[in-house]
């Protein structure tokens, strides 16, 4: 039943661009589209979120953090490469260049959250708070996805700016 839900919300979102643009958050010159999670397995007590973070032309800003009402504790992440290993690494603050944006997505950068109260289910949304040096408190909630979904609605990839940027390989 939920895999049906989830392909039509897809096929709606294909129709009806409308739709997709609803599920933005726009607060000054910073908008918030798409934002997802992932559904946590079993008893697991750490979620990522994403989403793609605009600015516009001349108003670059920076997300300085995060936090939840569902999870005890929110930091800003990204993965390296060491040795051929991906790593996971906090970042104190992630920069949102004016006229583009930061595109937070699964082995890339992500709002990473602790100590998650309950399990996040698909279906339902996950409330978050993004602290912005300029734009200040910009509330939003993430529609939360399949474990292991690799974008929102039933997309295969996170929209936006990398999608003009080809494969590129750090
Ligand atoms: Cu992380």
């Amino acid at each position: 039943m939920s895999r049906r839900l989830a392909c039509f919300a897809a096929v709606i979102a294909v129709l009806s661009p409308l739709a997709a643009i609803a599920h933005e958050y726009e607060a000054g010159s910073i908008t918030v589209a798409h934002p997802w999670a992932r559904a946590t397995p079993g008893g697991a007590t750490i979620g990522a979120a994403y989403a793609e973070i605009k600015a516009k032309d001349g108003a670059a800003d920076t997300l300085l953090s995060a936090s939840s009402p569902a999870a005890g504790r929110v930091e800003i992440h990204t993965h390296t490469m060491d040795g051929g290993v991906m790593k996971m690494r906090q970042l104190e603050k992630l920069a949102i260049p004016g006229g583009g944006s930061a595109v937070m997505k699964p082995s890339g950068d992500h709002i990473m959250l602790f100590d998650l109260r309950a399990p996040l289910k698909e279906g339902d949304t996950l409330p978050i708070t993004l602290v912005f040096e300029k734009a200040g408190e910009v509330k939003i909630e993430a529609t939360v996805e399949p474990v292991g979904a690799k974008g929102p609605h039933g997309m295969d990839h996170q929209p936006g700016a990398a999608d003009h940027e080809g494969h590129k390989h750090h």
